[in-house]
């Protein structure tokens, strides 16, 4: 296996702490078992997320300093559409100030109360926006991304005889627009291929139906399409980026991930009348066009960032340090879903802990347990995200797939950090028979996960008949 190593060195250190495990098992029982609610001073390695949590370039810190903060008109303004347009080739480039935002500006003008927006998966923040607005959001992927062992090259692919059925299900025109996330976040950071984008694209156009891209992390899919599919081995990231939104109408973009900032997004898209109602709205809840929420300074960072994460050593070093992760579990038995993904490596808690039901949040306890005795952070992407109550019984719909995600700062942490990590999770897995499920306390009534609380189980439940 190639693991490179890393394309830069270090000029700058930020101190973390390490915390004892009475401290640690203190601040969970405040926090209510939830680890969106500890300190980040008191995480050793925080995998929460990806996003906004990168380390920027000289480069970029330099560019903060020649940040223009003129209200209208600004220079870095410009800089960072030049930038945009010459990576997605849209028209209209619209600045928000983090990717929901982008989002809630899209589906607020072009959905409608009982439309439906298809997507491979969706993620929490796109599902919420979506379901925000009266309108369905379904999930179209390839069951591959559903089976965790299976290691086709492209899970983040759309079944297209599911999207074509969804489409006739609620009729073509109230599909405002169908959505593809590359990489697929909540399918484990899986790629699309370039082939089924255009294979999208065709059967879309027959439908009259606008293609957009949920791009966050357009780069690492980039490099996978450069990596795993045939005739793009010579390409470079720069033209594989063009040709793939080439075959789109529009984007998402949280650049908090392959924007290389630490906050910044935008809306991309050719429609022009899409575009002016956007930005009427945008003016309302965000700013003026040519800041959308952030400070120049943010805009000039982006444009840079924009440009290095397309980097081909960058690219290899980032997409082989989570691999590196990922194989380190997997050759210790440690159940993984395969293959790794781009930004993060997901545990299949189902197989790390069977003894704990899926009503009692195994990710959300798996998560926990490595808290508490490594100072190690992830997050649950199964039940306590996605889960779902049946309008009429109250029961939970649980998701197919219950995930601890282990998530990788873009060039921020060492590999000697990175091993930690996997020796942590290995040693966990010899002693998992230990681990108590958990019982949700409260909950909000949208995206529970950032606030909901728990309480240990202080001995395994009986199994309770499970909704499926
Ligand atoms: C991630 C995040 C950020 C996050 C969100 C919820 C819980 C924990 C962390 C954000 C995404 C994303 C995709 C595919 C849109 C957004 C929203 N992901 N689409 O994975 O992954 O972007 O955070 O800038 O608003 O940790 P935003």
């Amino acid at each position: 296996m190639n693991f490179p190593s890393e394309p830069f060195k270090i000029k700058v250190v930020e101190p973390i702490r390490r915390t004892t495990r009475e401290e640690r098992d203190r601040l969970l029982k405040a926090a209510g078992y939830n680890l969106f609610r500890i300190p980040a001073e008191s995480v050793y390695v925080d995998l929460l997320t990806d996003s906004g949590t990168s380390a920027m370039s000289d480069h970029q810190w330099a560019g903060l300093m020649l940040g223009d903060e003129s209200y209208a008109g600004s220079r870095n303004y410009y800089h960072f559409e030049e930038a945009v347009r010459s990576i997605f080739g849209y028209t209209h480039v619209i600045p928000t100030h983090q990717g929901r935002m982008a989002e809630n500006l899209l589906f607020s003008t072009v959905v409608k109360p009982g439309m439906c927006v298809p997507n491979n998966i969706h993620f929490d923040t796109t599902r919420a926006n979506i379901e925000h607005q009266g309108a369905e959001a379904v999930n179209a992927v390839v069951k591959e991304a559903y089976d965790p062992h299976n290691e086709s090259p492209f899970k983040g692919n759309m079944d297209l005889v599911r999207l074509e059925e969804t489409i006739n299900r609620v009729g073509p025109d109230r599909v405002p627009l169908v959505l593809l996330t590359i990489t697929n976040n909540s399918g484990g950071g899986q790629p699309v291929s370039m082939a089924n984008i255009r294979e999208t694209r065709a059967l879309l156009t027959r439908y009259r139906i606008p293609l957009f891209f949920d791009a966050c992390r357009f780069a690492e899919n980039c490099f996978f399409i450069k990596e795993r599919e045939h005739g793009y081995k010579d390409r470079s990231i720069l033209d594989i980026a063009q040709e793939l939104f080439s075959y789109g109408d529009g984007c998402t973009m949280s650049a908090k991930k392959d924007g290389l900032v630490n906050i910044g997004g935008f809306l991309s898209l050719n429609d022009d009348r899409w575009a002016q109602d956007i930005t009427n709205m945008l003016i309302l809840v965000e700013g003026f066009p040519t800041y959308g929420g952030l400070a120049g300074r943010d805009l000039e960072a982006m444009a840079r960032g924009l440009r290095e994460v397309l980097e081909e050593d960058y690219l290899a070093f980032r997409v082989g340090q989570v691999r590196y992760l990922g194989d380190l579990l997997d050759h210790a038995g440690v159940p993984i879903l395969k293959p790794v993904g781009g930004h993060a490596v997901y545990l299949n808690a189902k197989e790390f802990l069977p003894h704990i039901p899926q009503d009692q949040y195994p990710a959300q306890s798996l998560a926990v347990a490595l808290y508490r005795d490594y100072g190690i952070r992830g997050v649950e992407i199964g039940t306590v995200m996605f889960g779902k109550r049946d309008a009429e019984t109250g029961r939970t719909i649980h998701p197919e797939l219950e995930m601890v995600r282990f998530a990788i700062p873009r060039r921020v942490y060492t590999n000697m950090q990175i091993a930690y990590v996997a020796e942590s999770i290995i040693d966990l897995h010899r002693r998992r028979d230990g681990i108590l499920g958990l019982r949700m306390v409260y909950e909000a009534p949208m995206l529970r996960h950032f606030t909901a609380r728990f309480e240990e189980l202080d001995h395994a439940m009986p199994v309770r008949q499970m909704v499926v």
